[in-house]
């Protein structure tokens, strides 16, 4: 053994305290700007292996889009390799990485994929790795420049997730036609539902100025191969189609055209009076109808590549058909004709329920709409909330799934978090859209999942659609809380393959986002997937749903029962009193569990097989009911109230051991809206349970902290307090 001079030991002492420093200093500030395209440098290891398969780069092509293409993997490369890749050429050469179609690269051109590339229609593409001798070079090939945006941006998921790329062979096409972000965006910059800032669109500077943001929003969105955005809210102002507005409108459409997303704007039904100076928007009749077809001519001048309507009719005092005699195919259709001529789309909404005494509202849509099925033309969507309600933590699958086979039912999922805790609270609604995509409506008998329907395969729709309500806006980190950027991609991804699991996004978008450390993945993986059981807990266990405060729907109200409206107040769904607690939807009380196909209606129907999860959906249960544990449904109740809040505490404490392994910046918001989250889980399993042991009158079963005020005191303090405040757009004129 060599002993060190004793000058050495000290430098090498000195440079082991250095680099075991060096371990502890946290990677740099990241203020969540860059989603999950961050492409920073990769592990060392990594970088080693990858360095060797791309050592060149060769994009065909020269579209906005191929541009786009290239400038993407360019810095994706580079970030990712911490260098910049060598531009290469379209031939065979080693270590190339070529990215074209077969008219537009030699190369691909030459290796006889069209058979393959035309089955995965136009926004399909083929990764694949091919050999001659000792030569090997990555093939990204598509019929459409489209087709290779998504494949490069699949390109660099795989090298961000460490995955190998030696041997590749990845074929992949968008299972559903049209995946869109639906932005519920005010002309005045407010966004209703929106927890995140202000509104993406800076309507006073358009068209003149275009805000930066708007490209890394279209670069966000073709990532994960969302190719449609709906600029403004369904509740909507007509001022968006004057042509002032279309000039803007067509400004963000040239910026999101080359990422293959085209634009949509939600009408106003009564446009035609407020724009046309007509007298009615009656839509049979024919200067209604002539306005709606000048307007979408116009419309398609300006871009040519419009998307179509989005239409809320009839609906929470929005204008319709039926406010003029009519019904919604009268309305969907005559725009459907004003559209057509240009391919473009009218999406309907399905969110219609008019209040009648003793109805029940979970059934209104079904009712309202069911009866159209075969009437609508062929560019009609019509656009379903996952659920009958509106966007609770857990609603069954809306009936309206599969009992409309001659129409182009597309699902709505909400994105932005009005009931679910707003940007405050982390859930991952990853596993609430999988669980709605997988069950199975029976339509068709076994195996008839709502997946199946959205992307064509039970019905055989032509236009398959998926809508998200978007949860972006003006904040530094587009999504007001970094770990709910994870709904955004986890909407992409799903609308992109509906039966993609919540496991699989949930660690791609962790690697991607936040860490590669491995114990990190692990920990943050399990806290997205376990996010959302945990979010229902707490707020509406069992079944239970709408059970917020009136407005803002931030923070529990059982007890609401103020509004003239009934359908509005908390008290009408849980119906608690001195007996029990549930809605009884089965033949005893509303029966809209008929709504369903046999299977399901009878699974739902009987206490004996209808889930736990769904119980006081369906059913009114009286308290001391023996559920399948043996213990009361009060106690089951409460014990659920009290997992969610366990469920935050270890979830804070979790993250509280993963100092060190995320940047700082990021590390300390999170840890912020986890406090935040955790006194709101407490607020809520406090004055929930307050109020139901008040008509239950039964003890707090072993293992639930008491609440620590008064019920009075949860009645008369609005959770949504300065602390919550704080941060949002909060519109304060929501009626229900
Ligand atoms: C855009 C719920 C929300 C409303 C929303 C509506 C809808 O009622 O509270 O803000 O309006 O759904 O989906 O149309």
């Amino acid at each position: 053994m060599t002993l060190l001079p004793k000058r050495s030991a000290a430098f090498a002492v000195a440079v082991l305290i250095l680099l075991f420093i060096g371990a502890l200093i946290p990677a740099r500030a990241d203020d969540g700007y860059r989603l999950w395209l961050r492409y920073d440098k990769l592990p060392n290891n990594a970088v080693l292996r990858y360095r060797k398969q791309i050592l060149s780069m060769y994009v065909a092509g020269d579209s906005a889009t191929s541009s786009a293409v290239r400038g993407e993997l360019a810095s994706g490369i580079a970030g990712s390799l911490g260098e910049r890749i060598a531009i290469g050429r379209d031939a065979f050469v080693s270590g190339e990485l070529i990215v074209g179609t077969p008219a537009s690269s030699k190369v691909v051109g030459s290796l006889h994929l069209e058979r393959e590339l035309s089955e995965l229609g136009d926004e399909g593409f083929i990764i694949r790795t091919f050999r001659t001798g000792n030569r090997s070079v990555t093939v990204i090939a598509s019929t459409s420049d489209r087709g290779l945006l998504y494949g490069a941006f699949h390109f660099l998921r795989l090298i961000q997730t460490l995955r190998p790329i030696d041997k590749l062979n990845v074929a992949e096409r968008p299972r559903i036609k049209l995946r869109l972000l639906d932005h519920w965006d005010n002309a005045d910059g407010s966004v209703e539902r929106g927890y995140a800032g202000r509104s993406l669109w800076k309507w006073g500077e358009l068209p003149a100025r275009i805000d930066p943001r708007y490209r890394d929003y279209a670069r966000a969105n073709a990532s994960v191969g969302i190719n449609g955005s709906v600029l403004n809210n369904v509740n909507a102002d007509a001022v968006f189609l004057t042509t002032d507005y279309l000039q803007k409108v067509a400004a963000i459409a040239d910026v999101l055209r080359p990422y293959g997303i085209k634009v949509y704007l939600s009408a106003r039904f009564s446009a035609p009076i407020e724009l046309g100076g007509l007298k009615t928007a009656d839509p049979l009749d024919p200067k209604v109808a002539a306005w709606w077809k000048r307007k979408a001519d116009e419309i398609h001048e300006l871009i040519p590549d419009f998307g179509g309507f989005l239409v809320k009719a009839n609906s929470e005092g929005q204008p319709g058909p039926r406010t003029y005699g009519r019904d919604h195919v009268d309305g969907a259709n005559m725009l459907a004709a004003a559209l057509a001529p240009h391919g473009g789309v009218v999406i309907w909404r399905a969110f219609v329920y008019d209040a009648k005494p003793g109805y029940d509202r979970a059934g209104a849509a079904y009712e309202n709409l069911q009866p159209f099925d075969g009437k609508f033309a062929s560019n009609v969507i019509l656009q379903v909330k996952n659920g009958p309600i509106d966007f609770q933590p857990r609603e069954p699958f809306h009936p309206l799934f599969g009992s409309m086979p001659k129409t182009q039912v597309a699902p709505e999922f909400q994105i932005t978090q009005e009931y679910m805790g707003f940007s405050n609270h982390l859930v991952f609604l990853a596993n609430m859209w999988h669980e709605v995509l997988e069950s199975d409506t029976y339509a068709r008998g076994l195996g008839s999942s709502v997946a199946k329907i959205a992307d064509g395969e039970l019905f055989g729709q032509k236009i398959t659609a998926i809508a998200g309500v978007a949860n972006t806006g003006s904040d530094r980190n587009w999504t007001g809380y970094d770990m709910l950027q994870a709904n955004w991609y986890a909407f992409g991804r799903l609308a992109w393959d509906p039966d993609a699991t919540p496991e699989a996004i949930a660690d791609e978008w962790t690697k991607m986002t936040l860490s590669h450390d491995p114990n990190a993945i692990v920990v943050i993986t399990r806290m997205l997937l376990g996010s959302h059981e945990a979010v229902v807990n707490y707020m509406t266990p069992l079944g239970l749903h709408h059970q917020m405060w009136g407005g803002h729907h931030y923070g529990p109200a059982p007890w609401w029962n103020s509004y003239d409206r009934d359908d509005w107040n908390p008290t009408y769904y849980n119906k608690a009193d001195a007996g029990g607690i549930g809605f009884d939807r089965t033949m005893t009380g509303s029966n809209t569990v008929s709504q369903y196909f046999p299977s399901v209606r009878d699974q739902y129907s009987s206490l004996a097989t209808c889930p736990d999860t769904l119980l006081l959906w369906f059913h009114h249960v009286k308290w001391d009911y023996r559920m399948r544990t043996g213990r009361t449904l009060w106690a089951e109740l409460a014990l659920h109230y009290q997992e969610g809040v366990y469920w935050v505490r270890n979830a804070r404490r979790q993250w509280a051991g993963l100092k060190g392994t995320i940047d700082p910046q990021r590390y300390a918001a999170v840890a912020r809206k986890l406090a935040i989250q955790e006194r709101d889980a407490v607020w809520w399993k406090d004055a929930s349970l307050s109020y139901f042991q008040s008509l239950s009158k039964m003890s707090l079963p072993k293992g639930v902290e008491p609440p620590k005020l008064s019920l009075e005191q949860y009645k008369t303090t609005d959770l949504l307090d300065d602390f919550a405040r704080g941060k949002g757009n909060f519109d304060e004129n929501h009626k229900d």
